[in-house]
């Protein structure tokens, strides 16, 4: 198959990338492209690569277009029922690929789609490896829009992705596309249930894993906590509607089921769907954009937060208010949720600097800057700070995830502040919980 590829092993000479590409296809990628794994662009990903195949030497990037008009119809399990059918699919191209490489010497590893992830790292750190999406940009398949998602030139982002680490070289590798098909329609961004897309493609993850997400693993978190800490079947009915305890069933027993993915339905971009909008913008909204803008529906918010206002603002979306999902457990952990897990609504107009000094199991020193509705934080103590936290490292992480009530903990000299304890309690307000 390869350029003198001998059937011992792949390791000494290259592959035919052009080969490779007609196997791809054969299989039913809908298109494909590949990247080495030296690529700088990779460079925030190879520990996570090498860490699922130490022996990767470069990836195959492949995608499988759905059906769009099943991801765009109102009713979302007609949208999950292709979500869960098109990634099934595309596991299964990427492993009729790997198993041809295999008759000619290559190995690899198959990473999942998505699901399942490494939930021994959740919430403190990154449960995935790779980022199909960066090493799809990399192989030149599309670019990331607005949306986040990436966008292929020719079917849009109606495309799920997947990729295929393998021990041999290729002749030739691909590179990212020199525009990006995103048309800044900003679709996305108003139909977007919880505002968690904005204009300038920042994406608010906490929203979007709240409500979105609702019934994958953070949000089961918090269907278990509201169960077990009900007394009696009325206190659970009076935080849970039948329909959403069937909900949950319905996602525990056929694949978790997402809540919107509207970002992705709504986007005109892509040779194949730009047709369907540009020659009449309006009936595209009416028809697309619309039924999902107008859809009758219960919308999961923490409370206090931007998503929270968005909801209101739309008179068809109730508001259902739930848990952060996000419950450190590490003091890297509760550093790395502070860019996440802070309510950006709280924190507008605030200018502050905190110098945390951790001690005890984890010993460490961060300096948080807030300023311009901006959060930033550094490693180590730097400048000055209006707020000093000196705390034993688990007695704070259980002060965060209110366990501990401060004040008990400064009277056990667990915790010392030095500076206003209303700047203190200004500081736990912060938190979306
Ligand atoms: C984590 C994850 C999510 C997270 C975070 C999404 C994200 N944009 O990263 C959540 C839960 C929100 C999510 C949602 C969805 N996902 Co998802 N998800 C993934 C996963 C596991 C990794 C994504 C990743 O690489 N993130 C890291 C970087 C590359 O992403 P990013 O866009 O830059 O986003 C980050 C930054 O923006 C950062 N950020 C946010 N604000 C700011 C501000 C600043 C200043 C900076 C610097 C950074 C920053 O936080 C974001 C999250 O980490 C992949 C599977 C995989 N293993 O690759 C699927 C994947 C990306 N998801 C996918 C899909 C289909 C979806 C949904 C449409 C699902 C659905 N049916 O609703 C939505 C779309 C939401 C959206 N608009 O992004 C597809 C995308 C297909 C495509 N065409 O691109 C993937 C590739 C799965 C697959 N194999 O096909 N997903």
């Amino acid at each position: 198959m390869s350029n003198n590829q001998s059937s011992q092993g792949s390791t000494t000479n290259k592959l035919s990338a052009e080969l490779m590409r007609e196997i791809c296809l054969e299989e039913g990628a809908d298109d494909s492209g590949f990247v080495e794994i030296e690529r700088k662009a990779l460079e925030s990903d190879r520990e996570g690569i090498l860490r699922i195949y130490p022996k990767t030497r470069s990836i195959i990037s492949i995608i499988r277009v759905m059906n769009r008009e099943n991801v765009q119809s109102p009713p979302r399990y007609i949208a999950n029922t292709e979500f869960h059918l098109t990634s099934e699919k595309i596991s299964e191209i990427s492993r009729k690929i790997l198993r041809r490489l295999n008759k000619h010497g290559v190995r690899g590893v198959i990473p999942p789609v998505g699901f399942p992830m490494d939930m021994n790292r959740w919430p403190d750190k990154k449960i995935w490896d790779i980022s199909h999406k960066l090493v799809a940009v990399q192989a030149g398949l599309g670019h990331m829009g607005i949306n986040r998602n990436v966008i292929h030139p020719k079917y849009g982002n109606f495309i799920l992705l997947d990729s295929i680490l393998i021990d041999a070289e290729l002749d030739r590798y691909n590179q990212p596309l020199d525009y990006n098909p995103c048309i800044g329609c900003q679709l996305c961004v108003s139909v977007c249930p919880v505002g968690a897309i904005h204009p300038d493609g920042k994406l608010d993850f906490l929203a979007c894993f709240t409500h979105n997400y609702r019934e994958f693993n953070g949000g089961f978190q918090d269907w278990v906590e509201g169960l077990v800490s009900s007394k009696d079947i009325k206190e659970y009915r009076s935080k849970f509607r039948d329909s959403e305890t069937a909900s949950m069933w319905q996602s525990l027993s056929t694949g978790a089921n997402y809540k919107s993915a509207y970002c992705m339905a709504v986007c005109p971009a892509g040779e194949d769907v730009l047709y369907t909008y540009i020659p009449n913008r309006k009936k595209y909204v009416e028809q697309i954009v619309k039924p999902l803008r107008e859809k009758d529906e219960p919308i999961y918010v923490i409370q206090g937060t931007r998503a929270e206002s968005v909801v209101k603002r739309n008179h068809n979306k109730e508001a259902r208010y739930v848990h952060t999902p996000y419950r450190p457990t590490s003091i890297s952990g509760f550093l790395n949720a502070l860019n996440i897990g802070i309510n950006p609504e709280k924190i507008k107009g605030i200018t502050m600097a905190v110098h945390f000094k951790f001690v005890g199991k984890e010993e460490v020193s961060a300096t948080l800057v807030i300023s311009d509705g901006k959060l930033q934080i550094q490693e180590g103590i730097v400048g000055n700070a209006d707020l000093r936290v000196h705390s034993d490292s688990q007695s704070w992480i259980q002060i965060v995830n209110g366990e501990m009530q401060p004040a008990a903990a400064m009277m056990s000299g667990k915790l010392k502040i030095d500076g206003s304890h209303e700047l203190l309690q200004q500081f736990q307000q912060f938190f979306s919980t």
